[in-house]
Formats: C-alpha cells, sequence, structure tokens
C-alpha cells in the first residue's frame, strides 16, 4: 500500500506517522475505492469519467490534474447504514481513530426512512486540506418501524451481528488508551485491513428469503440493513470539477445513469451540493434455505455516486435554499413541467455573484492577509476598527469562499429512492410524519448515543470564518475587524 499520496508543491514531504489519523483516513479511503472498484465494477467506469472530465476541464484552463489541490485528487464519500446503538457506538470509536468526527444531525425520518444519522468527518481545516473523506452514518431507529413483528424480526437478528472483529476492537481499544507511539506499522496496517472487513460486501444474506421479503416489504432500507453479515458501503462519491459534463459521460458510456442531478441548479457561483449517481444494480444473493440449500435471490442496494462541491452558505442562505428548493419542488409538482427548468426558473432568486453573496451575508469566506502585505503588518496606514470591504478593496486581504464538506437530506432522499428498487408498498414509510420537537429529541438520542454533542455543520464553517478574521486582525494588527453591515 503506498504510504504516501500524490501531493503538489505546498504538501508535506516527511514520511507521515503511521498512526497518524489524517494518514490512516487516507489510507483507509484508498483501500476502500480499490476494493469497491472490484466489487462493483461500474464505480471504476465512473471513477474514469470523473478523471476524463476533469482532465479536460482543467486543460480548457490551461491546468492539468496535478495543479489540484492534493485533496481533490482523493476526495470521496461514503455511506454505511448501521443495525444497533452498539454498532453507531464502535464506528464513532473507529471513526475517530482516523480523525473523523461526527457533524451535522440528518433526521432521515423527514423523507421517509427509518433512519437517522451523522456524517463522520475532520473538522479542522488542516486535516479538512490533507484529506476531507467523510461517511454518512446512519443507524436503523427500530421505533419507526411500523410492524410490531417486523421491530421484533429485525431486532432479534440485528442482535447477533458481529461487525467488528475482536482484532478490530483490541486495536481501537488501544489507540484510545495507550500512547499511540506504542502501535506498530503492522498494527495500523491490521487496522485498515479489519476496518475494511466492516464494509465489506457479502453475496451471503444472513436470513432466508422469507424473512428478507418481509423486511423488504416493510421497507427496503430495513432489509438491506438487517439481512447482511456486514454494513456493505452502499456507494462511494469521488468529488468531480463539472457534474454536468460527467452526467453526460455517464450517459454516453452507457452506464444507467439516474435522470437528474440533485441539488442547486448550475451556477457560475456553486454554492453546497450537486450530485448525481448511476444506479444500484440488481446483484445476486444467496439466501439460507431449508435443510442447508442456499436459495437464490437478488438485492438492490449499491450503487456509484458522483458530486461537485461548492461554497458553504450561512444559516441564511440556507434558509434561502430550502426555500427556493420547496417551491421549485412544489412547482414542478403542481404544473407536471421539467424539474430542472422549473429549478432554474426558481434559483434565479438566488444571486450568483460572490460579492453580492458575501456582503449579503450568505455564503462563509476563509479571509487572508495578501501575501505581500504581511511582512509590513503594523506598518500601513490601517488602525484600530477597520471593516473587511475596506481591507478587500485596498488588497491588503483576500477571500475565498469555504468549501461545503456535508451533505444535503433532500438530496440524499433523491439519491436514496432512485436506489431502492422501486419498492414503494412498504408500511413504514408513509407515516413518517415528524415534528420539530421529536427531532431534537431524537438528536439528543445520538448524541448521548455518541457520547458528545454532535456540532452544526453551519457552527463549524462560521468557526471557520470568523477564526480566519482573527488570523487576518492579528497579522495586521487592527483592534478589530469589522464585518457584515
Ligand atoms: C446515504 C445517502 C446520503 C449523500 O450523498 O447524500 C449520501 C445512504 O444512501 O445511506 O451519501
Ligand atoms: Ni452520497
Amino acid at each position: 500500500m503506498p504510504s504516501a499520496i500524490p501531493q503538489n508543491g505546498s504538501a508535506l514531504h516527511e514520511e507521515p506517522k503511521p498512526w497518524d489519523p489524517d494518514h490512516l483516513r487516507t489510507r483507509f479511503v484508498q483501500a476502500l475505492s480499490e476494493m469497491y472498484r472490484t466489487e462493483v465494477p461500474l464505480y471504476g467506469k465512473l471513477v474514469d469519467v470523473v478523471n476524463q472530465v476533469d482532465t479536460t476541464t482543467l486543460q480548457s484552463r490551461g491546468q492539468s490534474l496535478n495543479d489540484l489541490p492534493s485533496r481533490f485528487q482523493l476526495e470521496r464519500h461514503g455511506a454505511i447504514r448501521l443495525g444497533t446503538q452498539q454498532e453507531m457506538r464502535m464506528i464513532s470509536r473507529l471513526f475517530a481513530v482516523m480523525g473523523m468526527f461526527p457533524v451535522g444531525y440528518y433526521d432521515l425520518k423527514m423523507v421517509g426512512f427509518p433512519l437517522h444519522g451523522t456524517a463522520f468527518r475532520p473538522q479542522t481545516e488542516e486535516s479538512l486540506r490533507k484529506n476531507p473523506f467523510r461517511v454518512f452514518t446512519t443507524v436503523l431507529r427500530p421505533d419507526l418501524i411500523s410492524s410490531p413483528k417486523v421491530r421484533e424480526m429485525a431486532t432479534s437478528i440485528l442482535s447477533t451481528r458481529q461487525l467488528f472483529s475482536s482484532r478490530l476492537i483490541e486495536l481501537i481499544d488501544q489507540a484510545e488508551t495507550s500512547a499511540l507511539a506504542n502501535l506498530t506499522a503492522e498494527d495500523a496496517n491490521n487496522l485498515i485491513i479489519e476496518s475494511l472487513k466492516i464494509f465489506k460486501w457479502h453475496s451471503r444474506s444472513s436470513v432466508p428469503l422469507e424473512t428478507y421479503l418481509t423486511l423488504k416489504k416493510e421497507h427496503p432500507m430495513v432489509a438491506d440493513i438487517v439481512c447482511f453479515p456486514s454494513a456493505h458501503i452502499n456507494h462511494l462519491t469521488p468529488r468531480t470539477l463539472d457534474i454536468d459534463a460527467v452526467q453526460a459521460g455517464m450517459i454516453s458510456q452507457g452506464l444507467p445513469a439516474k435522470d437528474r442531478i440533485e441539488g442547486p441548479p448550475k451556477r457560475k457561483c456553486e454554492i453546497l451540493l450537486r450530485q448525481t449517481s448511476f444506479k444500484a444494480l440488481e446483484e445476486r444473493v444467496s439466501f439460507a434455505g431449508d435443510a442447508d440449500h442456499a436459495i437464490d435471490g437478488t438485492h438492490t442496494a449499491r450503487f456509484g455516486e458522483v458530486e461537485q462541491r461548492g461554497a458553504a452558505v450561512t444559516r441564511k442562505g440556507r434558509e434561502l435554499y430550502d426555500a427556493l428548493l420547496a417551491k421549485a419542488v412544489g412547482r414542478s409538482e403542481k404544473e407536471d413541467k421539467d424539474s430542472d427548468k422549473v429549478l432554474k426558473e426558481v434559483f434565479a432568486e438566488y444571486p450568483d455573484d460572490w460579492e453580492v453573496l458575501r456582503k449579503e451575508g450568505l455564503v462563509y469566506f476563509r479571509y487572508r492577509v495578501a501575501e505581500d502585505k504581511a511582512p509590513v503588518a503594523g506598518t500601513h496606514k490601517l488602525e484600530g476598527s477597520v471593516h473587511i470591504n475596506k481591507l478587500l478593496k485596498e488588497g491588503v486581504v483576500t477571500c475565498e469562499p469555504i468549501t461545503y464538506e456535508d451533505f444535503l437530506p433532500f438530496s440524499a432522499a433523491g439519491i436514496f429512492t432512485s436506489n431502492l428498487g422501486g419498492e414503494k408498498d412498504g408500511g413504514t414509510e408513509r407515516k413518517l410524519q415528524r415534528t420539530e420537537e421529536e427531532s431534537k429529541r431524537s438528536r439528543v438520542q445520538l448524541e448521548g448515543l455518541l457520547g458528545r454533542k454532535i456540532p452544526s455543520e453551519i457552527d463549524l464553517y462560521d468557526e471557520l470564518q470568523t477564526d480566519s478574521v482573527k488570523e487576518c486582525q492579528a497579522l495586521l494588527g487592527l483592534s478589530e475587524i469589522v464585518l457584515g453591515a
């Protein structure tokens, strides 16, 4: 396994320590990506399409792949669905060893799934710069399964599942308690190998076909979670520079692309996240039959996804996004029009100019003292309290939008739904109305389980922006830099 990731100029050159969390995360995502490529060959094809598109996009800008910040070259996200609270607790301990911590609460009850979860991801600017790999991780909420019989069936099957090998648990214990220095490079290799087992696909179900069908009828997600011995990764998602070109590329190369891109429409100033996928394939599965006779069946779960990431928006920016999205969905349902066209029309209301987005407080920015200005800090004519607009105008400070590192539950639902194999007759889905109050309660439950508060992603972006302003303040020797109106 390669010990160093491809880096561009500014990156580290010394050999990272084997137990460095950022390094472990990078090795892990590389190994996971390799495994998924062999399990789902279409994912390999998708990665090829992304590389072609990005190369072409960069060429048109007079650049090559090597000019991209290193994080781009290995950037991915994945998703897993867990069955029990114990599994969630243990995965959070494993991810912490790889420098990934819960960010954001996602109540998927709002989109009709008996699940809730969080994104495990790096939180610091430095770790994100090295490798922002994140895993959208959900856990089943048996209380949301409407049939008592199915609920009992699901919990009893899950109660005997062992996702984590004893070697892995031992390594996690050690990483948490002893000085990391005591762990060797070989231990690190084992951690990766043992971790992959959690995410690996098993074509042999742990239940009889009849049980699978009962669970699937209740909700396909429940069957996907309960009937297999692992928490197979259900997709892996590379980042691209031009998702419209990847969508077209998938279609022209015969990949079963979903018909539309989720998220905001194409814009000059990309915000949040745009995603599309190729549809999950029907895979052969053998189910436990009578007297050791396996019965053949199929399961639809695993797919490949691609995303284009834009800027992180403020609370105000998010409210505007949610409101416009709801309006667009409502209009295209009512008017039965091409939803992409409606989306574009409705989003004309969302400013599409960085300067306006910044001044209106819709997007978060990372501020920096301009390179040639830092040495003269303190000697320039500015003192006391200065407005950021003045510093930007005079070229003392520069800014760039902060990248959105998280997820969008409505987009997730769009992707989920196109990958469920069309099952919609379940008992659970229709009943999942949720209230804000309930959502708060379930969030607290998940936090209790993880033993820590789940920060809101927006608060983290706010902090990054504020820290960058403070850094400028200190470098320029100002008492205050004023943001906002
Ligand atoms: C999670 C889907 C969420 C995304 O990109 O929005 C996600 C799942 O399918 O379990 O990965
Ligand atoms: Ni995804």
